[in-house]
């Protein structure tokens, strides 16, 4: 058994439905799943705003298997890749995998993990916060508690990341 936190990012067509089809992929896999943010574009691209997700998801997977459910959820948004940072029908990346009580570490440049940036993005940081506030990252600093690293990021791209109204 494995414990996946998956982030899901989305700014193009119905965004909300792109998320809501992860959750609704994962079934009773899913363990929690945050509220939708809606968040300011991080990168160089301009572009409409996201909205973004943390999902928690426990199943019988390998970090490969994690990174090919993502890929699938991705392919069935129809998703195109057209530019780097730039806008997506749904993006789902792996954040960690945790297998045997230890965060998994790999430097395959297909699936780093933990996913390098995360550490640094609030979109990503403050759904999984709300999920999971005990949760901790390992970082080539040392295993940080999430909520720590939040305080560390720029107060204003905290404030950036807003909760959406349920719909
Ligand atoms: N994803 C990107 C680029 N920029 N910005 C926000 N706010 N949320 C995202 O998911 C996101 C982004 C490319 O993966
Ligand atoms: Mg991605
Ligand atoms: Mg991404």
């Amino acid at each position: 058994m494995s414990r996946a936190v998956l982030s899901a990012g989305s700014n193009v067509g119905d965004s909300r439905r792109h998320l809501a089809s992860v959750a609704a992929a994962l079934g009773e896999r899913a363990v929690a799943v945050s509220s939708v943010y809606i968040t300011p574009p991080w990168g160089p691209v301009a572009q409409d705003d996201f909205v973004n997700q943390v999902i928690i998801a426990e199943g019988e997977l390998t970090p490969r298997d994690w990174l090919e459910f993502c890929r699938c959820c991705e392919r069935a948004a129809d998703r195109v890749r057209v530019e780097r940072w730039g806008p997506r029908t749904l993006d789902v990346d792996v954040v960690t995998v945790e297998a045997d009580g230890a965060a998994v570490r790999s430097d395959d440049p297909e699936l780093t993990l933990p996913h390098p940036r995360a550490a640094v993005r609030a979109f990503v940081l403050v759904p999984w916060l709300e999920v999971d506030p005990e949760a901790s990252l390992w970082t080539p600093g040392g295993t940080r508690r999430i909520a720590e690293l939040l305080d560390e990021l720029d107060p204003a791209e905290r404030a950036g990341v807003r909760r959406a109204a349920a719909s």
